[in-house]
């Protein structure tokens, strides 16, 4: 099975990116064929540095080989890197609604935000997240729950093209953990942990120092009651909850049950020893590959050319039963400058 999906180089990688995608990646490398891109050109949809841009692509890269993407057993790349993707995204325009792209939530989030520009990337970036992961012809794709709405898009635009063009790409669907999906604000428990959105302290980031950790667990917002249970009237202690469940890798009744009488503050700080715990390694190792960046850019050179080889049949594919371009010559993706020259 051919399992793809994208990480935006923005910003401090945090829990909830960890929790509801990294640690899928890292498990799709068991399950089948992992393909994963640090999408740098999603990350040019609102205002951004772009001395700051390059170097969070290779943050981003290293923080996912820190966590455990071996380049022997998945294919890590950048996605500027391979230019198939913004092709195929103007290519699916075609069969992509206006009104569709409107009513995504993030477009509607995002837009709302900005304060001098609402860019067209913004409004086309599941576009170009349908041909990220179409171009591959991925059956799954491993998501957090705030993008359901953008994988349910890229169905729609795969079932639209093969309606009009013929068969052509496969129909993806997501893969949307149980428990970890989606990771509150410790501070705003109503609202989900973010990269833009959350508060500073109310987020636990991958590579925060243990006191942070622990602080920020500590400070948590909770009700004014004491039972370690799940329930909507608790969204901070079932956010804590599930985050336990996670690292513990059991069930959350189990948790429930093993706190039961504890009180909040015991239960925080076990919380607080478990996160702890669970990302100081991967801190560690950040350390180590962050240092090489010829290392890191070498990973990502690899990866490309093999995507590369992946998405240009696609792209070659869809040029062809949508008649662009010339008629397509069997045996090669593209005809390359040089072909076309000779
Ligand atoms: N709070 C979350 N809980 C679980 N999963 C989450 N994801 C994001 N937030 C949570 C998942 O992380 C993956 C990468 O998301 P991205 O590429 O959008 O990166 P980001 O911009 O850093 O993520 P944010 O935090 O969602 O930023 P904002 O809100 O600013 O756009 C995705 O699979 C996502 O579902």
């Amino acid at each position: 099975m051919r399992i793809f999906s994208g990480i935006q180089p923005t910003g401090r990688k945090h829990l909830g990116n960890y929790i509801g995608a990294i640690r899928q990646y890292v498990e799709a490398q068991e399950r089948g064929e992992a393909i994963l891109c640090i999408v740098d050109l999603h990350a040019t949809t609102v205002p951004y540095d772009a001395a700051a841009l390059r170097r969070s692509v290779l943050d981003t890269a290293a923080m996912l080989l820190a966590a455990g993407l071996d380049p022997a057993r998945c294919i890590l790349f950048r996605q500027s890197d391979v230019a198939e993707h913004p092709e195929l995204c103007w290519l699916l325009c075609a069969v992509t609604a206006h009104g569709d792209l409107n009513r995504m939530h993030q477009f509607k989030e995002k837009s709302a935000r900005q304060r001098e520009l609402v860019s067209a990337g913004l409004l086309f970036y599941p576009v170009l997240q349908a041909a990220d992961v179409l171009a591959y012809r991925a059956e799954e794709v491993p998501v957090g729950a705030d993008q359901r709405q953008h994988v349910e898009l890229m169905r729609d635009i795969a079932l639209r093209f093969n309606e009009r063009f013929g068969e052509t790409l496969i129909v993806p669907r997501h893969r949307i953990p149980e428990v970890g999906a989606r990771i509150m604000d410790l501070q705003e428990p109503e609202r989900k942990m973010s990269t833009t959105g959350s508060t500073e302290q109310g987020t636990i980031y991958v590579l925060d120092e243990p006191p942070a950790i622990a602080k920020k667990l500590k400070s948590a917002v909770t009700d004014s009651g004491s039972d370690i249970i799940r329930s909507p009237q608790k969204p901070g202690i079932s956010n804590l909850i599930e985050v336990m469940a996670v690292i513990r890798e059991t069930e959350s009744a189990d948790v429930e049950l093993e706190f039961d009488g504890a009180g909040y503050g015991r239960f925080k700080q076990a919380v607080a020893d478990a996160v702890v715990d669970y990302l100081t390694p991967v801190r560690g190792r950040y350390a180590e590959l962050r240092a090489d960046e010829a290392a890191l850019e070498a990973v990502l050179a690899e990866g490309a050319e093999r995507a590369r080889s992946i998405a240009g049949e696609t792209l070659a594919d869809v040029r062809e039963q949508m008649g662009v371009g010339p008629p397509r010559q069997r045996g090669s993706a593209r005809q390359t400058l040089g072909d076309e020259l000779s």
